[in-house]
């Protein structure tokens, strides 16, 4: 059995770490489609936060406190950056992360695409699943937002990182995804899944971009394989992280319901066959899809499988 899930950063990340436990228990392989709009250029390196929180959990070097970047870390970079006074000065870059920026930029300045300079990082980080990101062409999350007083387009890490999603937001762009093209490796994987899984990663900035580069959305709505999500909203809550901000900018209720229609059925044009929701959301109704409650709280790997085992019966 093949198994591709569309994901973003920690909560996708930690979604895959159930995916791989029970891919391994019934002999399936597992590809991600990880999200690349966050990613930025800061310092001259290439920094993917969405694809390093997949790589660095499922390598077991990923600070879960935290919920970005590796365990241990230490900051004399961003400490020595500071003293040269300069910006971004909001954005911090660890020590033992920026070596994997060092590598990941040396070899896309070589001419490797992100796809294969992630499958050269992946080797020493051994995550188990292939790890592919969305596209190898630029495609960068912009927010449209009001930043003292004027509006402008500020890149998804200024207006996370540096204003924590706290000004008047209008709207989240795409950059570059009208020309993107998916990665080498997706469409196969896409061609190939028996089963499409959308991890509870945020809806509006971790898997629209994704969706975004239109090949994948076509292959994904339109293609043979069922399209199971699984709810990020747990009881009107999204457990943590953003994506209440998110959903709100866009005028989605935030709830499992909310995000379950926005997503649609495939049989109306949209993605879902099947959408998982939390025991708290039980009643959740969306017309065209299969829906199903169970525990969404991702608390442990067995937690975490069993959800997916869930979301995997519901494809059937
Ligand atoms: P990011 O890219 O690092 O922001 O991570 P993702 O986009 O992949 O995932 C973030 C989302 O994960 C959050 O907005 C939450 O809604 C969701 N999330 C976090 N923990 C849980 C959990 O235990 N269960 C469920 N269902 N969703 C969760
Ligand atoms: N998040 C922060 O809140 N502050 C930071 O300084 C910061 C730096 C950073 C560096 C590399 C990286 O991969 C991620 C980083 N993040 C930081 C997390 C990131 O901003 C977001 O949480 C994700 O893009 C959302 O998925
Ligand atoms: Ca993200």
């Amino acid at each position: 059995m093949r198994i591709v899930v569309l994901t973003g950063g920690i909560g996708g990340a930690r979604f895959l770490v159930g995916v791989r436990a029970h891919a391994r228990a019934i002999g399936a392989e597992v590809t991600a489609v990880v999200n690349v709009g966050d990613d930025v250029r800061m310092h001259g390196l290439q920094i993917c936060p969405d694809l390093d929180s997949v790589m660095y959990t499922l390598g077991g070097a990923a600070d879960p406190e935290r919920g970005w970047g590796r365990v241990g870390e230490t900051w004399v970079v961003k400490e020595e950056l500071a003293k040269y006074a300069v910006e971004p000065s909001w954005f911090g870059l660890g020590d033992k992360d920026t070596a994997t920026h060092l590598v990941r930029t040396t070899m896309l300045s070589a001419g490797y695409p992100l796809s294969a300079v992630t499958a050269a990082l992946c080797e020493r980080w051994q995550p188990g699943i292939g790890m592919l990101p969305a596209t190898d062409d630029r495609l960068e999350t912009h927010v449209v937002a009001d930043v003292d007083g004027e509006r402008k387009a500020i890149h998804f890490q200024e207006w996370w990182v540096r204003h924590r999603g706290d000004v008047p937001t209008h709207r989240f762009v795409f950059v570059g995804a009208e020309n993107a093209k998916p990665a080498a490796g997706v469409l196969d994987a896409l061609g190939q899944a028996d089963v499409i899984l959308l991890a509870p990663s945020n809806p509006v900035v971790s898997i629209a971009p994704i969706l975004a580069v239109q090949q994948i959305r076509e292959a994904v709505a339109g293609g043979p394989a069922p399209v199971v999500g699984v709810s990020p909203i747990i009881g009107g809550s999204p457990v943590r992280g953003m994506a209440d901000k998110c959903l709100a900018t866009l005028g989605v209720e935030v709830s499992a319901a909310g995000v379950g229609r926005m997503y649609g059925p495939r049989r109306d044009g949209g993605l879902l066959d099947g959408w998982l929701v939390d025991t708290a959301d039980a009643g959740t109704e969306i017309p065209g899809v299969a829906t199903r409650v169970v525990p969404l709280w991702m608390r442990d790997e067995t937690a975490t499988a069993r959800m997916v085992a869930d979301a995997l019966e519901l494809a059937r």
